[in-house]
């Protein structure tokens, strides 16, 4: 059995010299380091044409017992999580491995009692609470299926999934508390479901203690279910196959609506695990803080999957960075002393704005390592975050990955590969990225740039797209023969480090979250008076990308009332992440002769960089390029 961890330089080149190799004895000593109810007979089996992909094939194992009921004997006691309030008055709750492992048998139990079996798809929709957590691996501990949706988004977009996947029961929280707000959560369910006749449960966690209407037949409280058990909690768990899916995770991508990407139980629980244990060089004792959202695949694989198969503690913060003030985050920082934070650049360049003074107030000495994550990380807040947060004594991992990718796939292991502010450094082991150009040619050396594509299988990648396979070629593997695409653009410099430029596709990335250019498109058609639209992103300060939205509105022109429509649109049919920051009125859109919108003029409009269009001179109406610049906002 080789380890998990890598703790040199030298042992990381020997570790990627062995993972391309001999990729599946690699795995193989990896795949040690976990609990398998059965051993699998092929480590890997593989083409990426179909694209079929096959790890740890025959081997049985439940991931929960990985996160939890292995670590109750050496590790019963310690604190699993520390849940952390919205409210910094409210008290802070930690459940010790020993606790959570009893509230997931428990809660797998209601689901049970509820009908619930395995294979089943579990729509959760939830508040940051330690029972998110609960409930996504109660349902892995039963073997259904979990879906969790973002509680930021709408109405429209839950019954989207829900009826995409088919489930049969919804899990959420009557309400919430994300900074400021109150976030109502069942209202929206229950509006959702007025489409969906695939659901028959709706378990409602009691959070908020707002009056919300219970369906009579349908929907239960969560307590109320527990309470019944009469303080059972025992539940076996559930075997499964190493290939049975383990979680659908809805994502957003150039052309139509989301897909749900489906990851499976054995590869993504030796991917997620790998990967935490290394690139942050978790150390048992050590306290972990990941500021990300259970609703996003950085908490599925972050803040659940990863860090419990390695016995950690994980911090679970309900609110947002700058509630009641820019200093949150360092106030639990300090509170718990934090050894590891794992954040995005978009909360770093808003904390930042707010001066170097708030985080001087508090002892950050704690911090060991650093993480970042989402999208690129601007040299600027790279250094901010390296000077008054880790003080320079803690390396800073910029970790690159993807919903699809399962794991972190381009990064620094911490304090052990050095680091260079705007770079996510080097593959892990067991990652083969290359560098092609629009035909698909390799690029090759160093100081190079192209579209990054990786060229082998790791365990964590995705399997397919739920209900759509076809879609999952077209998407991912289609573009380029043989090689998985990843959607971003990527330079090699000359010491051979990668640096992400951001994506080549139709897909913008605002605030870390991803988001299809069609499908606010879409949104905004759907407004009254709108003919057509399209949108770019521009460069904002603190998004990292802003949305601009042209609109042909022929009787709105610059019409506020129509503005407000289309913002109430886009938060309706999608939530309120994917509102456009500018709307301008315009009278045509720049199109090719064949009917395509030629987005690159509309993002140099958008970015402000008019001076150079490009050639202008195959589209059909050249003339509304220039009304469309003088009109710019
Ligand atoms: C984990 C996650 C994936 C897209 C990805 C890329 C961007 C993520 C990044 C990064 C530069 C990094 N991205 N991490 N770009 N540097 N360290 O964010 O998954 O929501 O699916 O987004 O985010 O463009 O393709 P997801």
């Amino acid at each position: 059995m080789s380890s998990l961890k890598i703790g040199t330089f030298e042992e990381y080149q020997q570790a990627y010299e062995h993972s391309v190799n001999q990729p599946e004895d690699f795995w193989a000593g990896i795949a040690d380091n976990f609990i398998w109810k059965k051993k699998w007979d092929n480590v890997l089996s593989w083409n990426f044409k179909d694209p079929d992909v096959k790890w740890f094939e025959g081997a049985k194992l439940n991931i929960t017992e990985n996160c939890l009921d292995r670590h109750l004997e050496t590790l019963g006691d310690k604190p699993a999580i520390i849940w952390e309030p919205n409210d910094p008055n409210e008290k802070s709750r930690t459940l010790t491995y020993k606790e959570l492992h009893r509230e997931v048998c428990q809660f797998a139990l209601v689901l049970k009692n509820n009908g619930a079996k395995k294979g089943d798809r579990i729509c959760i929709y939830m508040p940051m609470l330690p029972e998110l957590a609960i409930a996504v691996l109660a349902c892995a501990r039963i073997g259904a299926i979990h879906s969790v949706v973002f509680g930021g988004f709408s109405a429209q977009s839950i019954a989207d999934r829900v009826n995409d996947a088919q489930c049969n029961i919804v899990i959420t929280a009557d309400g919430g508390f994300r900074g400021p707000k109150d976030l109502p959560l069942k209202p929206v369910i229950d509006e959702a479901l007025t489409q969906c006749s695939s659901v028959d449960k709706v378990i409602v966690f009691k959070r908020s203690s707002t009056s919300v209407n219970m369906t009579k037949g349908r929907d239960i409280w969560w307590q109320d279910e527990i309470e019944k058990l009469n303080n059972n909690a025992e539940c076996p768990a559930e075997e499964m196959d190493a290939e049975d899916m383990l979680f659908i995770l809805y994502t957003s991508g150039s052309t139509g609506k989301p897909k749900g990407v489906v990851h499976t139980c054995g590869g993504y629980m030796v991917y997620t695990g790998y990967t935490f244990a290394n690139v942050f060089q978790y150390n048992q004792g050590d306290v972990y803080f990941c500021t990300a959202d259970i609703g996003w695949i950085t908490g599925h694989s972050y803040i659940v999957y990863g860090p419990l198969s390695q016995g950690a503690t994980v911090v679970l913060f309900e609110g947002v960075p700058t509630y009641p003030n820019a200093g949150r985050f360092w106030d639990i920082v300090q509170k718990h002393k934090v050894n590891i934070l794992y954040t995005a650049p978009t909360a770093i360049r808003s904390l930042m704005s707010s001066g170097k003074e708030i985080p001087a107030k508090y002892d950050l000495s704690s911090l060991k390592v650093l993480g970042s994550v989402g999208e690129p990380i601007n040299e600027e807040a790279w250094h901010w975050f390296d000077d008054n947060i880790g003080h320079n004594k803690a390396p800073i991992a910029d970790t690159w990955w993807q919903t699809e990718t399962g794991g972190i796939m381009i990064a620094p292991i911490a304090g052990v590969t050095k680091t260079k502010p705007g770079f996510a450094t080097l593959p892990l082991p067991g990652v083969q990225p290359i560098l092609v150009d629009e035909n698909g040619k390799e690029i090759t050396g160093n100081g190079v740039s192209g579209n990054l594509c990786i060229k082998f299988p790791w365990p964590g990648i995705l399997r397919t797209t739920y209900g759509d396979h076809e879609r999952c070629r077209q998407a991912y593997f289609a573009t380029y023969k043989d090689l998985y695409f990843t959607g971003d653009g990527c330079l090699r410099d000359d010491d051979g480090y990668y640096r992400i430029t951001g994506r080549v596709d139709d897909v913008l990335n605002v605030s870390g979250h991803r988001i299809g250019t069609a499908e606010v498109e879409n949104a905004i058609n759907l407004t009254q008076g709108v003919v057509e639209s399209a949108i770019v992103g521009y460069p904002h300060d603190i998004k990292g990308q802003g949305i601009y939205a042209f609109v042909i509105a022929p009787d709105a022109k610059g019409d506020d009332s129509t503005c407000n429509a289309i913002l109430a649109s886009v938060t309706k049919v999608i939530g309120p992440i994917a509102k456009p920051d500018k709307i301008q009125f315009v009278s045509g859109l720049p199109k090719t002769r064949s009917g395509k919108i030629m987005r690159r003029i509309l993002r140099k409009i958008a970015e402000g960089d008019t001076s150079n269009l490009g050639d202008t001179s195959t589209l059909l109406d050249p003339a509304v390029v220039d009304e469309i610049k003088n009109g710019a906002l």
